[in-house]
């Protein structure tokens, strides 16, 4: 093992049905954190819901349920959608169990002790959207006449009694921190509003609420309820165990990674770094806000009613294809739209067309000319060690890319050598060699065959049930598809019974009735 790697996704409201935006983010962050396993770390990849706080509460308030109902309902609906994208978390937290108001506690109770949290009076803007506090200088008002904050929510003047963070205390140690570690913000137009944000002052952070009580009660005051964020931001901590008295996980404390969206980068990268550095703990090493999504360029929103439904995405192309889609097409960080179209064009070119083909091509063809096992390969032309060399050399590249997250650019590495390996196929002409040059014939097969190995190893952590496939039928074990073993280390052994080929990617064909309502 090459060391712990922790990695988590944002925690979802569940105070509707998840969105298209929800199954990105658990996509994105599963790509990562299986290239992670792949490489050899141990992982630990959390994701789950946020449960509290005055959104959910009027939510079930509108539908006439407790939150406890309201949870009740929806929260499967996220783990069925986890599960859909075949996303390999080790855990799913919820932030209304027994073990979360613990760390909850732990925590409140360390800023305590470290003197940051005080009794006082609030009054200000408070978005119930954002479920944030904004100054008034962040807020705008709209034709319509409503005061809105930075986002665009509405917000609505709030006093009451309340506990505050010493959050202006931690503005130095937070821009000292930011300096240190110049991608602890990724990516990079995000670290430099969170900086200037900081570099403006902070302002001390209300951190109770005292009109409900649907939330985790301040330890020695129960009058006072928990600001959503303090609660939600611990989930990451609770599911270590390290505030509920330690334990098996403890030591994956920091997270190596937080992704997230654009949007809640602010609770992330200062408010979440100052209650740690209060509370004695370690500070997670990287925090990356991931852009948007939007439908045919348009913000998805349910009075528009262009919410596209994760699991009928599914439905309609397969995880695979809405997976690779959306790896591939929006560079990582970015903002991304996405039409049906899109989808179809992408996938049926590089999955069905340029993979699937060339695999079903050249394996069918093993199959009729080699019986059905490996082919030994002769001596290698220039042509040969080139595209070798090409699939050996991905991996590295892989890796650099990974180190800032760049995950289109990983696919982008992978499906050039696909892109090499169709030129190559085409070129080499296995068909024409089988009478002229049964031998090279039999090279030119084996290092197609090779190099759809490395290709569906690396292709594991984006496309991992088609990966999986192409792997049977390259007669790879299944303990043989470590990123260890790419490159010369696991070539192909000569001679190998192969499988009966089969086609792996299918090609999407528009249904006689188009699904409706998506
Ligand atoms: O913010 N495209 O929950 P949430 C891409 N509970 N990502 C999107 C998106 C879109 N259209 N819409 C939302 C919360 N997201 C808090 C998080 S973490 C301690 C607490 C992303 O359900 C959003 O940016 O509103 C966030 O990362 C995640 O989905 C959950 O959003």
């Amino acid at each position: 093992m090459k060391g712990r790697y922790y990695i988590t996704t944002a925690i979802a409201y569940p105070n509707g049905v998840p969105h298209i935006g929800h199954a990105y983010e658990a996509i994105a962050t599963d790509a990562i954190a299986r290239f992670q396993r792949l490489d050899g770390y141990d992982v630990l990849f959390l994701t789950g819901t946020d449960e509290h706080g005055i959104k959910m509460l009027q939510t079930a308030q509108r539908e006439g349920l407790t939150p406890a109902e309201l949870v009740a309902r929806n929260v499967p609906r996220f783990q069925a959608m986890v599960e859909r994208f075949d996303i390999s978390n080790d855990d799913f937290i919820r932030t209304t169990e027994a073990r979360h108001k613990q760390a909850c506690t732990e925590l409140w109770q360390r800023m305590a002790a470290a003197g940051d949290i005080y009794l006082s009076k609030y009054s200000g803007w408070y978005s119930v959207r954002d479920e944030a506090y904004y100054a008034e200088e962040e807020t705008t008002v709209r034709e319509d006449g409503v005061r809105i904050g930075p986002q665009g929510t509405p917000v609505e003047w709030t006093e009451e009694e309340s506990y505050f963070f010493r959050l202006s205390k931690y503005t130095e140690p937070l821009l000292n921190y930011y300096n240190e570690h110049p991608d602890f913000i990724l990516p990079e137009a995000r670290r430099n509003e969170v900086v200037s944000f900081v570099k403006g002052g902070l302002q001390d952070l209300s951190i109770s609420r005292t009109t409900f009580d649907w939330g985790i009660p301040v330890p020695g005051d129960p009058d006072h309820i928990m600001y959503v964020w303090v609660d939600a931001l611990n989930n990451y901590v609770t599911a270590t165990g390290l505030l509920n008295g330690g334990g098996p996980r403890e030591a994956y404390w920091p997270a190596d990674l937080h992704v997230i969206g654009k949007d809640i980068t602010r609770f992330h990268a200062v408010y979440w770094p100052a209650f740690l550095m209060s509370a004695g703990l370690p500070v997670p090493k990287r925090v990356f806000g991931h852009g948007f999504l939007f439908n045919k360029g348009e913000k998805m929103s349910k009075s528009v009613g262009n919410v596209v439904d994760p699991f009928a995405l599914a439905d309609a192309y397969g995880v695979d294809a809405v997976r690779y889609f959306f790896l591939r097409e929006v560079p990582f960080g970015q903002d991304g739209s996405y039409t049906p179209e899109a989808i179809v064009n992408r996938t049926n070119a590089d999955l069905a067309n340029d993979l699937g083909n060339l695999a079903q091509r050249s394996l069918s063809f093993v199959a009729k000319n080699c019986e059905g096992r490996v082919p030994a390969p002769g001596a290698f032309s220039e042509a040969d060690a080139t595209l070798l060399a090409a699939a050996d050399a991905m991996i590295e590249a892989a890796r650099e890319a990974m180190k800032t997250q760049q995950i289109h650019t990983v696919l982008a590495t992978v499906w050039a050598v696909v892109a090499d390996a169709n030129r190559y196929f085409a070129g080499e002409a296995p068909w024409a060699l089988k009478k002229t040059d049964p031998e090279r014939m039999g090279t030119v097969l084996y290092v197609t065959a090779e190099v759809i190995r490395q290709v569906a190893i690396m292709a594991q952590p984006f496309v991992p049930r088609g990966a999986a496939k192409l792997l049977d039928l390259v007669g790879v074990a299944a303990d043989a598809r470590g990123f260890d073993r790419l490159g010369p280390a696991g070539r192909l052994t000569p001679g190998a019974a192969l499988p009966a080929p089969e086609p792996v990617f299918p090609r999407y064909v528009e249904p006689d009735a188009p699904a409706k309502g998506t």
